[in-house]
C-alpha cells in the first residue's frame, strides 16, 4: 500500500504583542509587528506551497510568544505531549492549544512539575528523541518523556547545548540520516550516527530548518548555508522571517507538523 498520509501543521497568528516577547540570547531590536504578521502569512504560504495542510489558530493578543506554537506540545504519530515550557510567560500558551490537541490525538500526555521543556528542543529522527538540555528544559522533564514514550519504541537522549535557545537552534534533520549542524552550539558526536552538514561559519543561526517529506524549507537570510543544503541533494525553499527572528524565533518555531 502507498503511504497516503498526508502532513499537516497547526500554527498561530502573530500576537500583537510579540513587542513583549522572551528573549534570552538576543538584544532586543524594534520589531514591525505588521510586516512580523505578513512574513508569518508567508511562511504559511510556504508550508502550503510545500503540500501541508496548516489550520490556522487564531492570535492570542496577550500571549506575546504564542506564534512559536512548537514550544506548547510535541506531536507523535500515537500521541501528543503537551510541554510545560520553561519560560513562565509562556506555560499559558499549552492551554491554549490544548483542544486542538486533543481533536487530533486521542492520547494526550502532559509534562507536569518540576519538568520544563520547549518544544524547540525536542528533535525527533525516525524513533529517535534528542531532547536538550537547555535554559529551558530540564533532566526532570526528559525523565518524564522517556517514560512516555517508551512505551511506543521511543529512545530519548538528552544533549546539553550552549549559547543558544534550543537545540533546533543548534541542528535539525535534513533527512533521516543528515542533520545540519552548528558544532559551535552543540556536540557534534551527538549526532555521530548521521551524515552531517555544518552551516557556514557566518550564519550561526541557519541550523534550524523545517523539514516536509524531502524538501526543505529556510529562512532566506542565510545564503551560503543553503548553497550547502543545496549542494548536498536537498531541494530548498526559502522566507524571510527576520521579523520573527529579532523575537529569537526562526522557522521550525511556527508550526507543530503531524501526519494524519
Ligand atoms: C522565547 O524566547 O521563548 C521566544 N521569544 C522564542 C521561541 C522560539 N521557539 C523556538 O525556536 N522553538
Amino acid at each position: 500500500m502507498p503511504d497516503i498520509s498526508i502532513m499537516h501543521a497547526l500554527c498561530r497568528a502573530v500576537s500583537p504583542a510579540i513587542t513583549d516577547c522572551e528573549l534570552s540570547f538576543i538584544d532586543r531590536e524594534s520589531i514591525d509587528v505588521a510586516l512580523a504578521q505578513a512574513q508569518h502569512r508567508d511562511y504559511i504560504a510556504a508550508l502550503g506551497a510545500l503540500g501541508v495542510r496548516v489550520t490556522e489558530l487564531p492570535a492570542e493578543p496577550v500571549l506575546p510568544d504564542s506564534v512559536f506554537v512548537e514550544d506548547s506540545v510535541l506531536l507523535f504519530d500515537e500521541l501528543a505531549v503537551l510541554t510545560r515550557p520553561g519560560a513562565i510567560s509562556r506555560r499559558a500558551e499549552v492551554d491554549a492549544i490544548a483542544p486542538v490537541v486533543q481533536s487530533v490525538r486521542s492520547r494526550v500526555e502532559r509534562i507536569t512539575q518540576p519538568g520544563t521543556v520547549d518544544g524547540g528542543d525536542v528533535l525527533c529522527i525516525g524513533q529517535h528523541v534528542f531532547v536538550g538540555l537547555s535554559q529551558r528544559s530540564n533532566q526532570a522533564a526528559i525523565d518524564q518523556l522517556t517514560a512516555v514514550l517508551k512505551p511506543f519504541g521511543y529512545a530519548v537522549t538528552a544533549v546539553p547545548i550552549r549559547n543558544c535557545l534550543h537545540l533546533k537552534s543548534a541542528v535539525t534533520a535534513l533527512s533521516d540520516d543528515t542533520v545540519l549542524i552548528n558544532p559551535e552550539w552543540v556536540a557534534a558526536g551527538y549526532f555521530d550516527a548521521y551524515r552531517q552538514i555544518r552551516v557556514a561559519e557566518s550564519e550561526a543561526h541557519a541550523a534550524n530548518v523545517v523539514r516536509i517529506g524531502a524538501a526543505i524549507l529556510m529562512p532566506s537570510c542565510f545564503p551560503e548555508t543553503r548553497a550547502l543544503v543545496q549542494a548536498a541533494g536537498f531541494a530548498v525553499s526559502t522566507v524571510d522571517v527576520s521579523e520573527l527572528q529579532k523575537a529569537e524565533g526562526a522557522v521550525t518555531c511556527c508550526c507543530v507538523l503531524f501526519t494524519g
